[in-house]
């Protein structure tokens, strides 16, 4: 038998029977160390599996190619496996356990032949606080290795935590052959177990990510009164020092990442409001003594966008990403750094794009389509600690407390630009009905909108009915429940062009929900909820028409109606399990809109 570094008898059986079903050539325990992590760039450098960039102006950088077909998250592949069917729900693809253990079995089966098993310990929030989960991921790639010690608390710190609590999820990765036809992403939230198997991109292989801090924790988190939410953290410091924190969940590549860091715009500079990024991604809330909500980004890195990252659209990341950054799916740069489409700087006239192409500008395809240097869905991962804007609260075991919960999906029509929920119950069905149309995040067609509730869609590990009860619930549970508010940066004019500036603009909107939360302002009620008077959003230094500004707050009686119906269909999927609630706000809203404007 090995020689471990852990006395854990659940980890050490764990190990060892997993090692016999994978078969790989030997075990290496992360440790954490810098040493470990020098070692395994050097590894990868060799084995191509990583491309070191220049060193002197991209420092501790590495480039990464995916295969082909395994550029996002393949929701259609990723399934929920509890016992029972209802439990899983309508939202999620279900198997049971029993065929799920039998169909990928034998696809780990020899699957890390001739490779290294890596054993990571991890943890999801600070070592050791009330509030972190621990994990240990299994997995036969470097890649996965280097990325997860950017996104969580790994090694040795963890294994003790182990020692002392005896309970972490069993994350078991391979990556096989890269097969799309033999890859899954199974959850077991009954057995506290992830396996995935097949795959090399982010979100189906870093499974302290969305697979343990959305899917599990979002289980686990019902049944211990909390929340895991696809949500960015943020503070927003005003000038007397002053800091409130707002927690937005808006769905895969909605802005998310560009708002959790946003530098004041120019003409709001002089009120002096400085940002801190708590998290990008993931935040997990409880209700603290003081009846008020406490979140916490579980995460330790980012794993961003790269396409549309610039000095303008986000300063902060473009900071971040300088070192210690490992870039997935962009274009090469002949000197050894790397673009992407919407990069600073001019376009490079030539490269080698994400599929290791030789690439110049305006290069088509068989099709006669525009080759992209990077994929739409290229990424970044880096320290969270490299960021300008990283909030001094990081790693308090605490958490911050949270004044505003803001969702946001990316619609052309109905929403419009900010609108604040009657209540907690009105915000919960608001979120319940939020829509937006397809990104590169996912496998699908591009534009097509769909319900995306709460963010949570492809990310809720259970039945969304009880998820939604779950949220009612949690509201009774505050003595001050953050006020719930719906904003959309993408709404467009009739030539398909974007009304709002949105990125660093945003905070102009982030100023009113605040003032709102801190009754400082009036607001003007319809049958959606409240919106702003034009005048009470400050505009100091924007050149927006009156018309534009209009159009973005109206609320337009006939596509409001039209939504319903879409809002209805998904509703009805749940059937008796849907929260009577939800259902009284469905006809409360449908009465407003029937009235409103006649
Ligand atoms: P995930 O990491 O997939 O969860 O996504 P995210 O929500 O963090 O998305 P991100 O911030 O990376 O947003 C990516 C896309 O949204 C990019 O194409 C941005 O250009 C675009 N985007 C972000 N903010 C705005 C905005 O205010 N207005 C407009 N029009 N586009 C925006
Ligand atoms: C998302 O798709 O919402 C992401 C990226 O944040 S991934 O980790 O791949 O899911
Ligand atoms: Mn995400």
């Amino acid at each position: 038998m090995e020689n471990f570094p852990t006395t854990n008898k659940k980890l050490i059986d764990w190990v060892n029977k997993m090692n016999k079903l994978c078969g790989p050539e030997r075990i290496v325990w992360i440790d954490g160390s810098e040493e470990q992590k020098l070692t395994l760039e050097k590894e990868c450098v060799v084995s191509g599996e990583l491309l070191r960039l220049n060193k002197d102006k991209l420092p501790g950088c590495f480039l990464h190619r995916t295969t082909q077909d395994d550029v996002s998250r393949t929701e259609h592949l990723t399934f929920i496996c509890t016992k029972k069917k209802r439990d899983a729900g309508p939202n999620n693809n279900w198997m049971s356990p029993d065929k799920a253990y039998r169909k990928a079995r034998p696809i780990f089966k020899g699957a890390m032949a001739g490779r290294t098993m890596y054993v990571i310990p991890f943890s999801m929030g600070p070592v050791g606080s009330p509030f972190s989960k621990i994990g240990v991921e299994l997995t036969d790639s470097r890649y996965v290795v280097l990325n997860m010690l950017i996104m969580a608390h790994c090694g040795e710190a963890v294994l003790r935590q182990i020692e002392k609590e005896d309970d972490f999820t069993k994350c078991l990765h391979s990556k096989a052959q890269l097969d799309i036809n033999k890859r899954l992403i199974l959850h077991f939230p009954e057995d506290n177990t992830i396996w995935s198997v097949g795959s090399g991109y982010g979100g189906n292989v870093l499974l302290g990510k969305k697979c343990l801090s959305l899917r599990i924790a979002s289980y686990v988190a019902r049944k211990e009164k909390w929340m895991a939410e696809h949500m960015l953290i943020m503070g927003i410091e005003e000038p007397n020092g002053h800091v409130e924190y707002i927690a937005a969940a808006f769905p895969s590549a909605c802005g998310k990442t560009n708002l959790a860091m946003l530098v004041p715009p120019e003409g709001l500079k002089q009120k002096g409001y400085r940002i801190w990024t708590v998290g990008d991604d993931i935040s997990w809330m409880r209700v603290d003594s003081d009846g008020s909500l406490w979140a916490v980004n579980p995460e330790t890195g980012f794993f961003g966008v790269a396409p549309g990252t610039n000095s303008k659209s986000n300063p902060n990341m473009v900071e971040a990403i300088k070192g210690n950054t490992i870039y997935t799916n962009v274009l090469l740069k002949p000197d050894n750094t790397v673009w992407w489409e919407g990069a600073d700087g001019e376009v490079p006239n030539q490269g080698i794009d994400w599929k290791g192409n030789p690439w110049k500008p305006n290069l088509k395809d068989m099709q006669g389509m525009i080759i992209k240097g990077a994929h739409a869905n290229a990424r970044f991962t880096a320290p969270i600690v490299n960021c300008p804007s990283a909030s001094f609260r990081l790693e308090q075991h605490h958490g911050v407390p949270i004044s505003a919960i803001i969702f946001g999906g990316r619609r052309e029509h109905v929403a419009p630009l900010v609108y604040e929920s009657f209540s907690w119950q009105h915000g919960v069905f608001v979120g319940a009905t939020m829509g937006s149309e397809l990104t590169a995040a996912q496998v699908g067609k591009i534009g097509q909108v769909r319900r995306d509730p709460m963010a949570m869609l492809p990310f809720c590990g259970y039945n969304m009915a009880d998820y939604f009860k779950h949220w009612l619930n949690m509201g009774k549970l505050m003595a001050k429940p953050p006020k719930i508010f719906h904003v959309n940066w993408f709404k467009t004019d009739e030539h398909g062009k974007f009304l709002w500036p949105g990125f660093c603009e945003n905070l102009r909107i982030l100023e009113w929900i605040l003032d709102r939360c801190n009754n400082k302002v009036n607001a003007m009620e319809t049958p959606i909820g409240y919106l702003p008077y034009p005048f009470d959003i400050d505009m100091t230094g924007l050149s927006l028409t009156e018309a534009a500004l209009e159009k973005l707050l109206k609320v337009e009686r006939l596509e409001w109606l039209e939504e319903l119906k879409g809002v209805n269909k998904f509703f009805s999927d749940f059937k008796k399990d849907l929260p009577k609630e939800l259902w009284e706000e469905y006809k409360a809203l449908m009465e407003r809109l029937k009235k409103y404007g006649k």
